[in-house]
C-alpha cells in the first residue's frame, strides 16, 4: 500500500501533559511515526513524502480564526517572555456555561482556553508545521485515490479526530480525517462514509459533519459516560437536518471483550454497506489494543489482520488515518497487520 508520511512531524514534541494530577512524558510522541515506518518499510510498502497543499480544504473545515491562532500560537507564546522558549503553553481556563463566547479574548492564555476543549492538547514549537503538513498527507491521498489508487495510508501525526470547526482537543490540531473526506468530496464522490476505530470517540469529527448526509461517520468507542472525550459519543447522536440517519456511534463499556468489540464492528460495516459510499476514510487509532497505557479494551496483533481484512471486503478506495495508539513497540506490527489484512481480503 501506498504510504503518505511527513519528516515534520517530529518538530512538534511537547515534553509533558497532565495525567492523575501530574505533570507526566506526552503518550503521544514522534517515535510512534518512526516505529510504523520501519515496520510498513520492512513488509514492502512503499513510503512517500507528502507534497501537495492542503491549505483551501482546511480552510474548508476550520474556522479562519481559529488556523490563524494555530499558525501564530508559538510565536505569540514566546512573545510573553523568551524564557518560554522550553516552557509549554497550556490553557487554564474554559468560557463554559453563563461565561461570553462573542468575544475573542486577546490574552493568549485566555485565547487557549477559547480555542480547545481539554488542557491535554499541548503545542510546541512545530506543532503548526507538524500538523500542517499531516493535513498535506490526507489531502494527498485523497489526490492518489482520485488518480485511480485504491488504497492509502497516512502514517501522520499530530493526530486530528478529536480537533472540530474551532477548537483543538486530545492531542487534535486539524481534523485529518475531515480533510481527505472533504477532498474526496471535491474530487467527485458523492458520498464518502468515515469509520473511527480509535479507542476515543471522534468528537471533532462527528461535528463537522453532524448535519450533512454526503458524509455517513460510524465510530466504535469507549463509553463517554466514563471516557474521554466525555461530551459527545452517545449512542442518541444521530445526526441533525439533512445528516439525521448518517451518524452512528457504537460505545462500548470500559474494559470490554474482543468479541463485544467485534460486534459493534459488524454494525458499524453493515452500516457502511448500507450507505453505499464512493469511497471509505478509516479513522486508524490503534488504542483499542490491549496493552494501551490510556485505554481499557482488548484487542490483539491478530485482531488487528482481521479488522483490515473485513475492512476490505467492503471493497471500497479507501484512505487510513493513524489516529491515536500508544502501546508504542506494538504500533508497527498492529498498523502493518491492518494493511496486510486489507490487502488479503
Ligand atoms: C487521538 C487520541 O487518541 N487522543 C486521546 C486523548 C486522550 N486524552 C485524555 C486521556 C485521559 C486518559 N485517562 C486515563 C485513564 C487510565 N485508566
Ligand atoms: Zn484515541
Amino acid at each position: 500500500m501506498q504510504i503518505f508520511s511527513t519528516i515534520t512531524q517530529q518538530l512538534h514534541a511537547p515534553q509533558f501533559e497532565f495525567f492523575r494530577g501530574e505533570r507526566v512524558p506526552c503518550f503521544e510522541t514522534p517515535s510512534r511515526i518512526n516505529i510504523i515506518l520501519k515496520e510498513v518499510a520492512a513488509r514492502g510498502h512503499q513510503v512517500t513524502n507528502a507534497t501537495l497543499d492542503s491549505q483551501h480544504i482546511i480552510e474548508c473545515l476550520h474556522s479562519p480564526r481559529y488556523i490563524s491562532f494555530l499558525q501564530n500560537a508559538w510565536p505569540e507564546w514566546l512573545r510573553l517572555s523568551l524564557n518560554n522558549v522550553d516552557k509549554q503553553p497550556f490553557p487554564a481556563v474554559w468560557p463554559v456555561r453563563t461565561l461570553r463566547t462573542d468575544r475573542v479574548p486577546e490574552n493568549f492564555i485566555a485565547k487557549l482556553g477559547f480555542y480547545s476543549m481539554d488542557n491535554g492538547t499541548p503545542i510546541s514549537a512545530g506543532t503548526w508545521l507538524a500538523a500542517k503538513n499531516a493535513a498535506d498527507a490526507a489531502y494527498s491521498a485523497a489526490d492518489f485515490i482520485n488518480q485511480g489508487a485504491h488504497s492509502a495510508f497516512c502514517v501522520t501525526r499530530p493526530p486530528g479526530h478529536h480537533a472540530g470547526y474551532d477548537f483543538m482537543g486530545g492531542y487534535c490540531f486539524i481534523n485529518n480525517a475531515g480533510i481527505a473526506t472533504e477532498a474526496l468530496r471535491k474530487f467527485g464522490c458523492s458520498r464518502v462514509a468515515i469509520l473511527d476505530v480509535d479507542y476515543h470517540h471522534g468528537n471533532g469529527t462527528q461535528s463537522l459533519f453532524y448535519e450533512r448526509c454526503d458524509v455517513f461517520f460510524t465510530s466504535i468507542h469507549g463509553d463517554p459516560r466514563t471516557e474521554y472525550p466525555f461530551f459527545l459519543g452517545y449512542e442518541d447522536e444521530k445526526g441533525l437536518g439533512e445528516g439525521f440517519g448518517y451518524n452512528l456511534n457504537l460505545p462500548l463499556p470500559a474494559g470490554s471483550t474482543q468479541t463485544q468489540w467485534f460486534n459493534a464492528f459488524d454494525h458499524a460495516l453493515n452500516a457502511i454497506r448500507r450507505y453505499q459510499p464512493d469511497a471509505l476514510v478509516v479513522s486508524l487509532g490503534l488504542d483499542a489494543y490491549c496493552e494501551d497505557p490510556i485505554s481499557t479494551f482488548a484487542l490483539s496483533h491478530t485482531d488487528y489482520l482481521t479488522i483490515g481484512k473485513l475492512i476490505g471486503r467492503l471493497n471500497r478506495p479507501t484512505i487510513f488515518i493513524l489516529e491515536g495508539g500508544y502501546a508504542v513497540t506494538a504500533l508497527g506490527i498492529n498498523a502493518a497487520n491492518v494493511l496486510e489484512g486489507f490487502e488479503n481480503s
